[in-house]
């Protein structure tokens, strides 16, 4: 194991204890739905949002154990976001991560139930901590909500389901749609540790900059391995993209392309961090490993 995944490790580690003690039933009535709710954030990935957040805090020299319910709390509206994904009326997928999806085993009701309860659950998370001053961590909800929202997250998953059957959203849709869905969420992260850490401007616009090309590499390689993964190595059906007609970095480029423009944004966001020296060793390595997962 080398020191990139040695660290994704240890750090999937203590998200998953956390996460495994933050939704116990306290209403013996709610049960069903608190059973749906832990059965996604419960049910494995890769939790790289979390970590990442953990990363840049400790590579702007902070402690990052104390911001867990922070950490957490972006790992539920990521949770949050793949169970409404894979619902009847979005993807209408049956796998994820391996196991039936939500709505598969709790139907669609409680699904989207399981979703919303997940979705306010991490802004609860956010407001009720107690690490951070208030200014911060008001920050950090508006930069949060934001991203999640209609600006970001809901948008791109708008964008994507009103494209559906049209694989022609051309180059700038396409990349519309990817930073609507992934790359904001993946900016609010580093923003977020940005804000907790109170890092200078300079260092605020690096972390931005990371980002912004981490997010792309992650959205490119993602496309990649749809076209070209198995379907025991991702855990989710492969070729869906090309079934549902969607465009993607290998159905508008070619996957030669698209491999060059994921090792362009991965050079770019390993440079982004440069400055921040040696604590931000694991940010350096992270675009690499994403990318051997496609080599
Ligand atoms: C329903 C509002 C709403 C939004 C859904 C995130 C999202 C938007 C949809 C998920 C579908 C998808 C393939 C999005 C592209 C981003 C992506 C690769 C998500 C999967 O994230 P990973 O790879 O998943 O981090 P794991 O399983 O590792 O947590």
């Amino acid at each position: 194991m080398n020191p990139c995944e040695a660290y994704l490790a240890a750090k999937k580690t203590v998200i998953e204890a956390h996460l495994q003690q933050l939704l116990p039933v306290t209403e013996p009535a709610f049960a069903p739905l608190y059973k749906a709710m832990n059965y996604s954030l419960l049910a494995g990935g890769k939790r790289i949002r979390p970590i990442l957040f953990l990363a840049a805090l400790e590579a702007l020299g902070k402690e990052s154990s104390v911001y867990m319910d922070v950490a957490c709390a972006l790992e539920c509206v990521h949770s949050y976001s793949l169970i409404h994904d894979d619902l009847p009326a979005m993807d209408n997928d049956d796998l994820r991560r391996g196991k039936p999806t939500n709505h598969r085993v709790f139907g669609e009701g409680m699904a989207i139930l399981a979703g919303d309860g997940l979705l306010t659950f991490a802004f609860e998370l956010l407001a009720r901590q107690r690490v951070a001053d208030a200014e911060k961590i008001g920050a950090c909800i508006r930069v949060l909500a934001h991203a999640a929202g209609p600006a970001g997250m809901v948008g791109g998953q708008a964008y994507d389901l009103l494209s559906e059957g049209h694989g022609d959203i051309g180059t700038e849709g396409l990349k519309l749609m990817h930073r609507g869905k992934t790359g904001v969420i993946f900016e609010a992260v580093m923003s977020m540790a940005g804000i907790l850490a109170a890092a200078p401007a300079a260092v605020r616009q690096v972390l931005q900059v990371y980002a912004e090309q981490l997010g792309l590499t992650f959205q490119i390689t993602d496309d990649i391995l749809d076209a070209c993964g198995t379907e025991a190595e991702l855990g989710k059906p492969v070729g869906s993209d090309v079934k549902n007609n969607k465009a993607t970095y290998v159905t508008l480029f070619s996957l030669d392309k698209a491999k060059q423009l994921a090792q362009e944004s991965a050079q770019q966001a390993v440079a982004a961090v440069a400055p921040l020296g040696a604590s931000a060793r694991f940010l350096r390595d992270l675009p690499e490993y994403l990318l051997v997962r496609v080599k």
